[in-house]
C-alpha cells in the first residue's frame, strides 16, 4: 500500500488554534507565513470557545485553512474533532488517548485519511502495539511527548527528555514526531532519537514573525539532524 503520509511531511509540524494566536492575528495569514517559512504539516487544534460552536461555524472557520494547505501542498489535520474532519474532508485527524478511538476514526474517515495518535508513556505505547497488531494500517504516525517542559498544555504530564522519547519509540516502524516544549534552543537535543520531525506550538506562535520562526527552526533541526 502507498503510505498516506510521507515521513518528510513530519519534519516541521505546526500545531495551533485560536488560543495560541496573539489578539488580531489572522489564522490564515499566520499559517501561510509559517508554511512559507518551512512548516511541512499543520494541525488545527482549537481549545477555545469556538471549538464548541455548531459544526457549520467550525467548518466555516476552517475552510480557508484547508484551501490554503491544499494550495501549498501541505497536509492539514484536525485535532480531536471527527465531525469537523469529515465535513471538511481534511487530510486527517490527530487523536489523544482520551479522544475517540483510532479504530472508530479509521472506520468513519475511510482509508485515505491520515490518522495520528498521541502517546506519552510506555503503557500508551503498549496500547498502540495492540492496535497495530489488530490493524497495521489503522494509524499513520505517532506524536510523542511532552519532550520538554511546556506551559502550552496544562495536562501534558512529566517531560520525557530525549531518553524517554527514544525509549517510547524503540522498535517502532511508524513515522513519529516529538512534541512539547521544543524550540530553536533545544531541538538539537532530540536529533539522536530517531524522529521524523518535531511538532511545535509556541516556538512559532509566540514569535513576532512566524515566517522567520519557522525558517529558524527548520534550519536548526535540519542542520542538527545531518551532523
Ligand atoms: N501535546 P509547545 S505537549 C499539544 O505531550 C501538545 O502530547 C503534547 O506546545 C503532548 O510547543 C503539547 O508550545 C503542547 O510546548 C505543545
Amino acid at each position: 500500500m502507498v503510505p498516506r503520509l510521507n515521513r518528510s511531511a513530519l519534519s516541521l509540524y505546526l500545531v495551533f488554534g485560536p488560543q495560541d494566536l496573539r489578539p488580531g492575528v489572522d489564522p490564515s495569514a499566520f499559517m501561510a507565513a509559517a508554511i512559507d517559512g518551512g512548516v511541512t504539516c499543520v494541525q488545527w487544534r482549537d481549545k477555545s470557545a469556538s471549538a464548541s460552536a455548531p459544526l457549520r461555524d467550525r467548518v466555516q472557520q476552517c475552510r480557508p485553512l484547508v484551501a490554503l494547505a491544499r494550495d501549498r501542498a501541505v497536509p492539514l489535520l484536525i485535532n480531536d474533532d471527527l465531525d469537523l474532519t469529515q465535513a471538511l474532508e481534511a487530510d486527517g485527524l490527530h487523536l489523544g488517548q482520551d479522544d475517540v478511538s483510532p479504530q472508530l476514526a479509521r472506520r468513519t474517515l475511510g482509508e485515505d485519511a491520515i490518522l495520528g495518535w498521541s502517546v506519552g508513556t510506555p503503557t500508551e505505547r503498549a496500547r498502540f502495539n495492540q492496535i497495530e497488531a489488530e490493524d497495521p494500517t489503522c494509524l499513520d504516525y505517532l506524536g510523542v511527548g511532552p519532550a520538554f517542559g511546556t506551559t502550552t498544555k496544562a495536562d501534558a504530564g512529566e517531560s520525557l527528555g530525549p531518553q524517554g522519547i527514544s525509549t517510547i519509540i524503540r522498535g517502532l516502524s511508524l513515522p513519529r514526531v516529538a512534541i512539547g516544549g521544543i524550540n530553536q534552543a533545544n531541538c538539537h537535543l532530540l536529533t539522536g532519537c530517531g524522529l521524523d520531525g518535531i511538532a511545535v506550538i509556541s516556538a512559532i506562535t509566540k514569535r513576532d514573525d512566524p515566517h522567520k520562526a519557522a525558517q529558524d527552526l527548520r534550519n536548526k533541526w535540519k542542520s542538527s539532524v545531518s551532523i
